[in-house]
């Protein structure tokens, strides 16, 4: 997977894109309706690439942010990317290194290197990653409704799709009742539950209530720092226990293995900062025999290629958080990728394998930011 080209960055842009989402989606820490999505493209000696970075516009699923990225980007991060030019990308998460937490948004600028990187030499990011499968196995994440009847009747739409994984999203007041319906109406899905932290260790007696549901996982029921807590819940359940928010680096999955506190891991390249983190991550669980999955950040086009191509890896055993575009976006800024058979094809052009609508982005640009090196 490692490349030998080395390569410089001469301009990066930041793109602040405002994208109306499909219908709103209902979290335990908010809705959105209206999507904020930081784009960068960056410009360098061997080419241009884009990245997707999948911070929210406020710190509500973690603690980054728009305004709080834009500055970290522009006074911390991009800097040390042009003092350390030339480079060879697999080296860009140790430059960007010394500058502590801020995940989200060095894997924004290694994912757009890393695209220049594959258009310069010829290959697709699958290829990169050494992964095969042509089309992987995906799922959809259904946000929290106003009424249960509405939920079972986006379920089934989602499932007359063609989704044969659906993910509800939880929290107190919201749970057991809309899993028991959703269960009874459709007996054979793969069915899970995302409470985004919304739980703390005096629920565990109540989480316990959907074990005869037979879910896939609960995912991230604790907070983000509660790896203890969720041990404690995984030896009290049934269901099995998946991290999200907790796992934010390879050394997080190692701490939740050591401490019991896991059984199964999402992988957001986002989240754990970068691809490839995410493939050592990846790696790590194949070893350590702990299933994994791709989650989603309601990314556009960019990021669900990307996405799609780390996913076919063999560990990812269990479908992701990659719904078909229409789930999102009633226009792109890429081609759209399409369900079949409940699976997106993985795209096989060159880098990321998608080309970006710069008239569109254009459209829905609401901040726009170029940082070249100033000397
Ligand atoms: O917790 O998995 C999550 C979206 C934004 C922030 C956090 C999460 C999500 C999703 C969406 O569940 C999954 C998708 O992109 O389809
Ligand atoms: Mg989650």
């Amino acid at each position: 997977m490692h490349s030998d080209l080395l390569i410089t960055p001469l301009m990066f842009e930041l793109r602040r894109l405002r994208m109306p989402l499909v219908r709103p989606f209902r979290t335990s820490f908010g809705t959105e309706s209206v999507r904020e999505v930081m784009v960068i493209r960056v410009v360098t000696d061997q080419g241009e690439g884009w990245g997707e970075s999948s911070i929210e516009s406020e710190p509500l699923y973690l603690s980054e942010f728009h305004n709080a990225a834009d500055y970290v980007f522009v006074e911390h991060l991009i800097p040390r990317l042009f003092a350390a030019a030339p480079f060879h990308v697999h080296d860009v998460a140790a430059i960007l290194a010394p500058v502590k937490g801020h995940r989200m948004a060095k894997a924004a600028l290694e994912m757009a290197l890393l695209d220049a990187q594959l258009h310069a030499e010829g290959r697709s990011f699958q290829r990169y990653l050494g992964a095969t499968r042509t089309a992987v196995a995906v799922g959809v994440s259904v946000g929290i409704t106003e009424t249960i009847d509405e939920l079972v009747h986006v379920v089934s739409d989602y499932v007359a799709e063609g989704y044969s994984r659906v993910k509800l999203k939880i929290e107190p007041g919201f749970d057991i009742e809309p899993v028991r319906r959703v269960r009874e109406a459709n007996p054979d899905l793969m069915l899970q539950v995302d409470a985004n932290t919304a739980y703390n260790i005096s629920d565990i007696d109540h989480l316990a209530r959907l074990d005869p549901f037979n879910l896939l996982l609960i995912e991230q029921p604790f907070g983000e720092d509660d790896l203890v807590g969720h041990a404690e819940l995984r030896r009290r359940v049934s269901t099995p226990i998946c991290l999200d928010e907790a796992i934010g680096s390879i050394d997080h999955v190692r701490s939740a293995i050591a401490l019991n506190a896991v059984d199964i891991v999402n992988i957001k390249p986002a989240r754990v900062g970068g691809y490839r983190a995410a493939v050592a991550i990846h790696d790590l669980c194949v070893d350590a025999g702990i299933p994994v999955w791709c989650g989603g950040m309601l990314e556009t086009g960019i990021g669900r290629a990307a996405n799609l191509a780390l996913a076919s890896l063999p560990g990812f055993t269990l479908p992701g958080d990659i719904s078909a575009t229409k789930r999102y976006w009633h226009r792109d800024i890429t081609a759209s990728f399409d369900l079949a058979n409940g699976q997106i094809t993985v795209p096989t052009g060159n880098g990321f394998g998608v080309a970006v609508d710069t008239d569109f982005v254009d459209e829905i640009t609401f901040e726009r930011r170029e940082v070249t090196q100033q000397d």
